[in-house]
């Protein structure tokens, strides 16, 4: 397909609608993202023509669905760079992929004593979990520090291994600050410790090409629904020995092998993960999903969310009434930028831009923790994907002096 923005916006029905009067700027993609026709159409196209429950039937419709749903399952695999499909688990979203890993893999594993890294970027979905678990269980959950603006070093995780660390879990990209980390070298360094880990890869999926072999990472997790795909639907990669030694957190039907009055036995991975009927028409259109991203090429989707990056930190950077949260170079951030003007609430800002057409995130974003070790109750996010284009960043330039306008930012108070 090549990058073709004009082509690629015509593909997304939404772009064409009008947000108080004026034309939809999105610039919320890190929360959700917009779909294709390609996979809207999907979606009905399984309901019109395929709709039947999978795993017990021997009927077409059925034979179809299951057809679908595994294919979809492949592609996945293939996506991320996955020895095998088996090695997907469909969940519901990146939250009960982190759960699952926490509780299925935690309990049996996590003993007093043992310890839990995480990071002091992770959003709630990556922390809440793990506090559960190591309360639990007796274990002890530690956080590798950020630096003043919010990367985080090998060095300074190297520092916060212990003997007892057990488990490493930690976002690819954090959605707040925008920041990336280096992934291929934490997981190394985990290993070296003789430590699991699980990356949080909700905004990297998404946006950067994946390759799980390469990285050698033990589990994964991620949302379709941030990456042109349907909503109700999570992937939890694992290696499938981990997975196989793991236990079910749900149980019921189509996860079972045997059951007896007094006892059952499993199915393998990932079955055993994915008991009672699943997102079977969700699951079925997110193979078209990434049919989408791989035509247009996931380093090109890439290349273009640091153009409208680099364009909004240059309209952001210069303002002396705007404050720029996370990373100071360029090439340690994502599509995603975070900021805060003078001293207006995030809301307030967001509710401006809204007036404009132009849909941005405001406030803790998830991130509790990380908003108080900043000293700040929030921020407004403005997220980038392939679909939108620099006249989207001129849009949001505008918008920014709209709040400024509004609010008398930089105008001195008349005493009288
Ligand atoms: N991890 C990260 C890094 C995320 O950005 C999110 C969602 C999640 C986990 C949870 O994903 P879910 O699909 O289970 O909800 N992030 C955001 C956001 O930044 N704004 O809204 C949701």
């Amino acid at each position: 397909m090549g990058f073709d923005i004009k082509k690629i916006r015509a593909d997304f029905p939404i772009l064409k609608r009008t947000v108080r009067g004026k034309p939809l700027v999105y610039l919320d993609s890190a929360a959700t993202s917009q779909r294709p026709r390609q996979v809207i159409d999907a979606l009905s196209s399984f309901y019109e023509n395929h709709n039947a429950n999978i795993h017990r039937g021997v009927h077409a419709l059925a034979e179809e669905a299951e057809a679908l749903v595994e294919e979809s399952r492949a592609k996945t695999a293939r996506f991320i760079g996955a020895p095998k499909p088996e090695t997907i688990v469909f969940t519901s979203n990146t939250t009960h992929s982190i759960n699952l890993v926490a509780q299925g893999w935690g309990r049996k594993n996590l003993k007093p004593g043992d310890e839990v890294l995480i990071t002091e970027l992770e959003h709630h979905s990556n922390l809440v979990p793990w506090q559960r678990i190591t309360e639990e269980t007796g274990a002890l959950l530690r956080y590798v520090p950020i630096e003043e603006d919010g990367t985080l070093t090998v060095e300074a995780a190297r520092k916060a291994f212990s003997p007892k660390t057990k488990m490493f879990a930690f976002t690819a990209m954090s959605n707040s600050l925008g920041t990336v980390l280096p992934v291929k070298e934490l997981i190394d360094l985990a290993h070296a410790n003789g430590a699991l880990t699980l990356v949080d890869a909700a905004q990297w999926v998404p946006h950067l090409k994946t390759d799980v072999a390469a990285w050698g990472v033990d589990f994964l997790a991620f949302s379709p629904h941030k990456m042109l795909g349907p909503t109700g639907l999570g992937v939890l990669y694992g290696k499938f020995d981990l997975l196989d030694a793991m236990d079910p957190i749900m149980s019921g039907g189509g996860m079972i092998q045997e059951v007896h009055y007094d006892r059952s036995t499993y199915a393998p991975p990932p079955h055993r993960f994915e008991a009672g009927t699943p997102n079977i028409a969700d699951t079925a259109a997110f193979g078209a999903a990434i049919d989408y991203l791989e035509a247009v090429g996931m380093d090109a989707i890439h290349a273009h969310e640091m153009e409208l990056t680099q364009r909004a930190l240059e309209i952001l950077e210069p303002d002396e009434f705007v404050t720029v949260l996370g990373p100071q170079k360029i090439e340690d951030r994502g599509g995603v930028v975070s900021f805060n003007i003078d001293d207006l609430h995030p809301h307030d800002v967001g509710q401006v831009f809204d007036s404009e057409g132009v849909a941005v995130r405001v406030g803790h974003h998830c991130c509790q923790p990380l908003m108080r070790k900043l000293g700040i109750g929030g921020t407004a996010r403005a997220s980038f994907y392939l679909y939108n284009s620099l006249e989207d960043v001129e849009a949001f330039a505008r918008g920014l002096s709209k709040v400024k306008e509004f609010f008398k930012v930089g105008v001195p108070v008349k005493v009288s």
